[in-house]
Formats: C-alpha cells, structure tokens, sequence
C-alpha cells in the first residue's frame, strides 16, 4: 500500500475513533488543518519539477478528497446518532391509556334520604328543610319538653353562644321536629283563608286542611361510639288532619318499610314507650323473613299520637287536629340495607369506603 493510501486509511481510523462532533472536528485537523498531514504533503512538492508536481499533486488531491470524503460521512453518522440519541429519549409512549378523572356520587346516606323523600313525597308529604341552629323554645319547649325538665338530659345537646346573644339560648338541633313546628307555623299562614273558614265551620262540612310533611336532615348530640357519632341524620314524618289515627300510621309506616327495603313480607310491631312529643307513644320495629337479618327484631323508628299540647303549640286546636309523628334515623336504615355494621364508617370519609356506593 503506497503512502497516501495508508494515510487515507489513518485518517478513516481516526474520524471512526471519535465519538462526539469536537473529537472529529480535531481529527480533521490533524489531516485537512493548516499545518495537517495533506497541507504537509503540499508543501514538500516545492522541490519537485513541474511533471513530477503534476502527478503527485493529484494524487495528493486524491487522498485530500477521500479523506473529506470520509469526514462528511462521519459528521453525518454522528448527527444521525445525536438525533436517534435524542428522539429516544423524548419518546411519547402513545399506547399508555390516559388519566381518567374519577368521578363523584352520592354518599350512602343521601341515597336513603332521597330514597325516603320519594316515598313519603309519593304518599302526599311534603318535604321540609330548616335550621341546624334551633332556639330552645322550637328544640324542646314547644315539644312539650319544658326547661328544666328531666327528660331534656336524654337528649344532651350542644348550645350555641350566639353573638349579640337576645337572651334566646340556641343549640344545633337534637332532632329535626323543631322543624315540623316550624313548618306547622308556615303552613297555617300560607293557607290562612283555609283554615280560619275551617276554624269557624259550626256546620261540620268544611274540612280542615292536613298538615303532611316529612324534615329530613342532620341532627345533633353529645355521643359517639360505633353506632352513635355526635353529627347524624333523622327524619321525621307528622301527618295532622281531623280523623288520622293510629291505624293510618301503621298504614303509612309498614308502606315506607316495604317499600323502602324491597321488601313485601317484611312484618312491623309496634311496642309501648314514652316520647315527650308524643302520646300514647311506640317503638316501631321491623322483622325480614328472609335474608341475613331473618328472624330478628331491629328497631327502625319511634312514632306516637302528637301530643294535645304539641299540637297547640304548633298553632293549632287539639280538639280538631289530631295524629301522628314518627322519627327514624337514615343513617341506621342505611346499615340494615347495606349490611354495614360501623356507623363511622360514613363520616371518616374514607373513598375505599363510600366508592363501593356507587
Ligand atoms: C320521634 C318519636 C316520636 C316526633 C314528634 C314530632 C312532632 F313534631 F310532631 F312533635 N315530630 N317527630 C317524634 C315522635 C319523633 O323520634 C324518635
């Protein structure tokens, strides 16, 4: 192999040897430069004749363009590299699924209360809504429950300092009948022509207007343990007209449980208690005969007669208006029909809880 050939081969060698732009830029020199191997070459043609200067500087050129030749391949390679080198790693992997946005739904108990409202709404109750912070006169007294009475410690509450206090003292509601008072109140002033015609009726043929309303909501008081937190919802029903007795009440409630639970062989008792609101006054208890509860009496709700000063104190005569109210508790309705068995485990908010709701 003559001289320029092998030079030739050098400088492949040496452009193959780098491995980044810079490397490759100071082998060029090394061969292509000012003072590089080819630029030597030229000048050591000085001495020759012009025939001799002729033919060695072609083969010269020769070398010179292979040589270039082979630099531009490798710059080539080399950017080709980079690129590849870059492309990889700014890969998108298309095929990845994209982030779904979780979506919300309705918590356990609000599925129940909207379960209740469409029931009792189907049986002609209306739906009421009120304050969370009641006065004491609409949390007890006008229950029939007068200050300082005993039976007010069953029912341990959490009272609230008002600012600029009015002397009024005022608790988060222990139940939601301060709320049927209310509505009562509200009632007889919408339908004031109504009932003042029925008031003044000697005739016996006008008929009093029917007080029929549920107030679901939530409720207050001082306990907690498994199945007692200090923040739960209740909903009581009153249905106050001119004959509705107790047999309507066990009408309307074994309607709402059977209805409620899916269920047509589900069987209700009714056993003696004591309500302040309410007299005569029953628990009410319900039995599945089939399914995981089968055969046992679970306690659904507390129901009575309105008592006559309960009813007074609502704006109307005991000795027209007459009977009932029952109040259960939705978070407990929502146990039996789920099967859960820790009440606290709706209000620690816990997602691996409450998704399997929806
Ligand atoms: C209960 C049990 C029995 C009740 C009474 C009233 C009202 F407003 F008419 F006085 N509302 N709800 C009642 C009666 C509530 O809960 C265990």
């Amino acid at each position: 192999m003559n001289e320029l050939d092998s030079l030739v081969d050098t400088a492949r060698a040496a452009f193959a040897e780098a491995k980044t732009p810079a490397e490759l830029e100071n082998a060029k020199a090394q061969f292509l430069g000012k003072s590089g191997r080819i630029t030597e070459l030229m000048k050591g043609m000085a001495a020759l004749s012009v025939e001799e200067k002729k033919s060695r500087g072609a083969a010269i050129n020769v070398a010179k363009q292979a040589i270039e030749a082979a630099l531009t391949d490798r710059r080539q390679q080399l950017a080709d590299d980079e690129l590849s080198l870059q492309l990889r790693a700014e890969a998108l992997d298309v095929s990845l699924p994209g982030r779904r946005r979780i979506s919300g739904g309705l918590h356990p108990v609000s599925r129940t209360l909207e379960r209740i409202e469409e029931i009792f709404s189907s049986m002609g109750f209306d739906v009421a809504d009120g304050p969370e912070i009641e006065s004491d006169w609409h949390s007890f007294t006008s229950l029939n429950n007068p200050p300082n009475h005993p039976a007010r410690s069953m029912q341990d509450t959490f009272y609230v300092d008002l600012n600029g206090d009015d002397g009024i003292p005022y608790n988060l509601r222990p139940h939601t009948s301060p709320m049927q008072v209310r509505y009562a109140h509200q009632h007889i002033k919408k339908y004031a022509a109504e009932f003042a015609a029925a008031a003044a009726d000697t005739t016996g043929t006008v008929k009093a207007p029917e007080i029929r309303v549920i107030a679901p909501g939530r409720t207050y008081r001082v306990d907690s343990d498994a199945t007692h937190s200090p923040m739960f919802h209740q909903c009581e029903g009153l249905w106050l007209g001119e004959n509705v007795s107790f047999k309507d009440l066990k009408v309307v409630f074994t309607d709402f449980c059977r209805t409620f639970f899916e269920r047509d062989d589900l069987v209700l008792r009714f056993r003696p208690s004591f309500f302040p609101f309410t007299e005569p006054s029953a628990e009410i208890d319900i039995q599945f005969a089939s399914g995981p509860l089968a055969g046992r009496w679970l306690e659904v709700s507390g129901s009575g007669q309105v008592h006559p000063n309960v009813v007074r104190n609502m704006g109307l005569d005991p000795e027209r208006y007459i009977g009932f109210a029952f109040g259960m508790g939705p978070d407990r309705l929502t146990m039996l029909r789920y099967g859960v068995n820790d009440l606290r485990l709706f209000f620690d908010g816990d997602l691996r809880f409450l998704s399997q709701f929806q």
